[in-house]
């Protein structure tokens, strides 16, 4: 959906007008941010090394919902985009990696997980939500609409096809150490889109935020969650709260 705001190459600015597919009369508060072109070959390796990835906006100021207070755990997020993929590079610190689901689709966010939200339209009701596991293990769901309408199972014959590297620093699954995190690199091809959101053009817009589950015994209360969007509820699926992602040059 188009992007409606002008003047909006400003990251961080709080912006009103820019809201994917809604009547230009309806109005938002919500953070834009640049998703950029990919330039050269991204290689999905689970290292972040490629030139691309260094022009690719940082968000690091991920949150514990719903109070925005700061995590134990930090992670930073970049995204990037190119005719063929968006890309997701994710950098998570962590001192107890954790991951033993191997099946496709199966409860991933009982694992340390990565989430990605995507939200095309703010009139149409329809979302994606994709995990990744420090093992590599994908749980990805095509939402017709909002949780009520059906519990996951209705929503995960949806593939993304993405291509997937995780690279562990640390020992996954031995809490008596002290790991340092987990690097997720990704890249979901656009058709997996196709039939419900238009791959984007320069300029629109898709709210997203990306999440994470973090198990750990050095946290008090056992487990982190934490957005990159500023979400008022501690429910990721709460899109009214997104960040704006548009996509730039
Ligand atoms: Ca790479
Ligand atoms: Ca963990």
């Amino acid at each position: 959906m188009r992007c409606r705001a002008l003047s909006l190459a400003v990251v961080g600015l709080l912006v009103t007008g820019c809201v994917p597919g809604a009547p230009r009369a309806k109005t938002v508060k919500a953070r834009l941010v640049p998703c950029r072109r990919a330039v050269g070959k991204i290689n999905v390796d689970g290292k972040l090394d490629e030139s691309a990835w260094e022009r690719a906006y940082m968000l690091d100021d991920f949150r514990i919902p719903p109070d925005g207070k700061k995590p134990r755990h930090p992670s930073s997020a970049q995204l990037l985009w190119d005719d063929e993929f968006l890309y997701l590079g994710m950098v998570m610190e962590d001192f107890d990696v954790f991951g033993i689901k191997k099946e496709r689709d199966s409860w991933t966010w009982e694992d340390d997980v990565a989430e990605l939200f995507l939200k095309p339209s703010d009139v149409e009701p329809a979302y994606y939500e994709i995990h990744v596991t420090p093992l590599g293990t994908i749980l990805d769901l095509l939402f017709g609409r909002r949780l009520a309408a059906g519990s996951l199972d209705r929503w995960k014959d949806w593939d993304c096809g993405a291509k997937v590297a995780v690279a562990i620093s640390g020992t996954l699954n031995n809490w008596k150490d002290r790991d340092k995190g987990w690097i997720l690199e990704m890249a979901i091809p656009w058709k997996a889109f196709e039939g419900t959101a238009p791959k984007p053009q320069l300029g629109d817009c898709w709210r997203f935020a990306v999440c994470r589950y973090d198990y750990s015994v050095h946290l008090e209360e056992g487990r982190e969650l934490t957005s990159s969007a500023p979400l008022t509820k501690l429910d990721f699926h709460h899109f009214e709260d997104y960040d704006i992602l548009e996509f730039s040059e």
